[in-house]
């Protein structure tokens, strides 16, 4: 569909007011949300993300472009969730201690959201005890967490250990993810799941609460 591949131009090129409008437009003719979703706006982070991995984009371009996503996914969310009307769970998310890193964070959240789960995002920065504290109140059935620089991956493991600690590895999943974390980093920390973009970290998701 031709508006689709509009849509994601719009998103590379961070016109923000042009993608909701388009969105919009094509939410109004019956496009399906998960097509317009997957092919419009993720196409759309994917390119920006390759571009950034090649120096072709720097950070104010991501910048722009997330907040042409979310111009895109305020529309998109509600009728996302309308869709999996019946909850998947709950997922506390977050960025580890000492990384600010958030942008992909908040992708997967939306994700999540899109795919029926609930998110609790604590934010960037978070302690291991707040992790535990917050999957403890919210009854949690996945925590994920995101880190983006080399230095702040060891912080998944306290956070793994501290869930141990605490009697908790069997009641809670933990799912990671990042650009500097790997399958085999996940392997050896002993995650429950990684997932190396938002969009299998959705089909993660759904993948350990089924077991
Ligand atoms: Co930073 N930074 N940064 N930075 N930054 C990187 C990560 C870096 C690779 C740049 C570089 O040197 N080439 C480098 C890390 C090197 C390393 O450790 N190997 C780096 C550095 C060094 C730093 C500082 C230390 C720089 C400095 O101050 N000297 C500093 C650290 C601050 C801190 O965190 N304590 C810093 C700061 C910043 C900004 C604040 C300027 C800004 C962050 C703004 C923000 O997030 N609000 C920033 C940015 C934007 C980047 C780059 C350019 C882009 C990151 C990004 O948003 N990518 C990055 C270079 C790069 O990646 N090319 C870089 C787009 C995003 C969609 O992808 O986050 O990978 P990503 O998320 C993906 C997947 O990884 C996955 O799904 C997402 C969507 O598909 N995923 C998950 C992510 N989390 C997941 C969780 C899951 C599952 C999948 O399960 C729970």
């Amino acid at each position: 569909m031709a508006e689709l591949k509009k849509i994601t131009e719009n998103l590379i090129k961070g016109n923000a007011p042009g993608v909701k409008e388009l969105v919009q437009k094509v939410v109004d003719e019956g496009e399906d949300v998960e097509k317009i979703l997957n092919e419009g706006l993720l196409a759309g982070m994917s390119v920006v993300g390759d571009k950034f991995k090649k120096n072709e984009f720097y950070v104010p371009e991501v910048l722009i472009a997330a907040r042409a996503m979310k111009a895109g996914m305020e529309i998109l969310r509600p009728l996302l969730l309308e869709k999996n009307v019946k909850g998947q769970g709950k997922v506390v998310l977050g960025t580890v201690r000492g990384d600010l890193h958030d942008i992909g964070k908040n992708l997967v959240g939306m994700m999540l959201e899109g795919a029926g789960f609930e998110v609790i995002d604590l934010g960037v920065d978070i302690a291991p005890e707040k992790f535990i504290q917050e999957a403890k109140k919210n009854s949690a059935e996945i925590v994920g967490l995101s880190a983006l620089l080399t230095t702040t991956m060891p912080a998944m493991k306290d956070v793994i250990e501290a869930l141990t600690k605490e009697g908790m590895r069997g009641k809670v999943k933990v799912m990671i993810g990042g650009a500097p974390v790997t399958q085999e980093y996940a392997d050896e920390i002993e995650a429950d799941g990684y997932a190396p973009d938002a969009a299998s970290a959705a089909d993660k998701a759904k993948e350990l609460i089924a077991v």
